[in-house]
């Protein structure tokens, strides 16, 4: 029988590459979009689909901050599995907004479970944890045993998310996963979080775009992952016998001006001429260390990651690259079009 999955969060970055993954292994995929007054489903518009055919990704509108339409899909989808990857998921956005990204990321997650239990269904679960809940690390590197010391109201609501799935699973029996994952990146990354930021605007630079990048933090230090690769364990940790939590991380740690140093030099530049700090982009308490150990990922799971630093740093550029190089030509085309008016 067809195996049935829906994903909140689909839109972004994970949901794009874990949608493809479920359709590659013949899922039926429903996914929760937003309604925007503009197009918001650009990640997964190559996603084909055959008017002729049974649809095998449906698309529905909803949001993580309305409980009973949530209720009202699971009871309709009736999935075998929910990835619940939607939140308001930037670190400096949600000290702004500490109020929203709570009630998204944090209740979000409990309407939800609820959802799920009043259900009646066995529906496996998965959450979209953060190692930014390690937040001022008490050790190094962090595992599944590693107390949390949130540092944001991001990290505060995925804290009180990671506790309701444990309790939704020990309480109820909820088949129920914490995936605890550190950074990951990749050419689909939100365009203001730093490595996509750094990679987006070294390859404007190149094509003489852009003059300059401000940043914030360069010493802080993070453990960074391909969403590709990452994506494949939120899958595996459902197909487990038992329901569990993960620690998944490349075990490879750099700072921000290690990433500036690998994609300015890719592109043979020197980013200390490009780069100034502006004081905007530090954060109020700022996490300065990430670093995972998946020993319990690669043990349990038989997940490894595929792509390193250097690999995944030139996979972005060389994406942001053929970006930048069709705004050129862009460009050049209308300036040639109005000189020839
Ligand atoms: P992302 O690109 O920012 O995607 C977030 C998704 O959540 C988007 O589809 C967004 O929809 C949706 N969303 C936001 N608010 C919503 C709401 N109120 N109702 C319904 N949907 C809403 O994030 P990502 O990098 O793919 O990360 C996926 C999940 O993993 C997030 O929960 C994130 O916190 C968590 N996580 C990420 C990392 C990482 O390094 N990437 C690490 C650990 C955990 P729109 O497209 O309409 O905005
Ligand atoms: O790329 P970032 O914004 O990612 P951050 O804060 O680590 O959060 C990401 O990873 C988490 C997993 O640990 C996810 F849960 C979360 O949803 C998100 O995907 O910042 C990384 C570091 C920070 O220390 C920040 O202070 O880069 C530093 N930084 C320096 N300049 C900057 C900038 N970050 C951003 N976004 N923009 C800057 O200009």
């Amino acid at each position: 029988m067809t195996k049935k999955a829906f994903i909140t969060g689909i839109t972004g970055q994970d949901g794009s590459y874990l949608v493809e993954l479920l359709l590659g292994k013949g899922y039926e995929v429903w996914g929760l979009i937003r309604r925007s007054s503009s197009f918001n489903t650009g990640r997964i518009d190559h996603i084909y689909i055959d008017p002729h055919e049974q649809p095998r990704l449906r698309l529905v509108h909803g949001d993580m901050t309305d409980g009973s339409n949530l209720a009202a899909l699971i009871g309709e989808i009736k999935p075998d599995e929910v990835y619940n990857l939607a939140a308001q998921s930037h670190v400096r956005v949600s000290f702004d907004q500490p109020i929203y990204s709570v009630n998204v990321g944090a209740l979000g997650t409990l309407r939800l479970l609820e959802a799920i239990r009043s259900s009646g269904l066995p529906i496996r679960f998965y959450q979209a944890s953060s190692s930014e809940m390690y937040g001022k690390v008490v050790e190094t590197p962090q595992t599944e045993k590693t107390p949390f010391y949130p540092r944001s109201p991001y990290a505060c609501a995925k804290v009180y998310s990671f506790w309701q799935t444990v309790n939704h699973r020990e309480a109820y029996g909820v088949f129920a996963c914490n995936g605890i994952l550190f950074n990951h990146e990749s050419p689909r990354r939100g365009e203001t979080f730093v490595t996509r930021k750094i990679t987006r605007a070294a390859s404007r630079i190149k094509c003489g775009l852009q003059e300059k990048l401000f940043l914030g933090n360069l010493d802080a230090r993070r453990d960074w992952g391909f969403s590709g690769d990452y994506v494949e364990a939120m899958w595996l940790m459902l197909q487990q016998d038992q329901p569990d939590d993960y620690v998944i991380a490349t075990g490879e740690c750099h700072s921000v001006r290690e990433f500036l140093d690998e994609v300015f030099g890719y592109l043979n530049l020197d980013w200390q001429r490009y780069v100034e700090i502006d004081a905007r982009y530090f954060r109020p308490s700022e996490v300065d260390l990430l670093h995972g150990d998946a020993s319990k990922a690669r043990r349990l799971l038989n997940w490894q990651p595929r792509v390193g630093f250097r690999e995944l740093a030139r996979m972005m550029v060389d994406a942001d690259m053929k970006i930048a190089e069709r705004e050129c030509a862009m460009r050049d085309h209308d300036a040639k079009d109005g000189a020839a008016r």
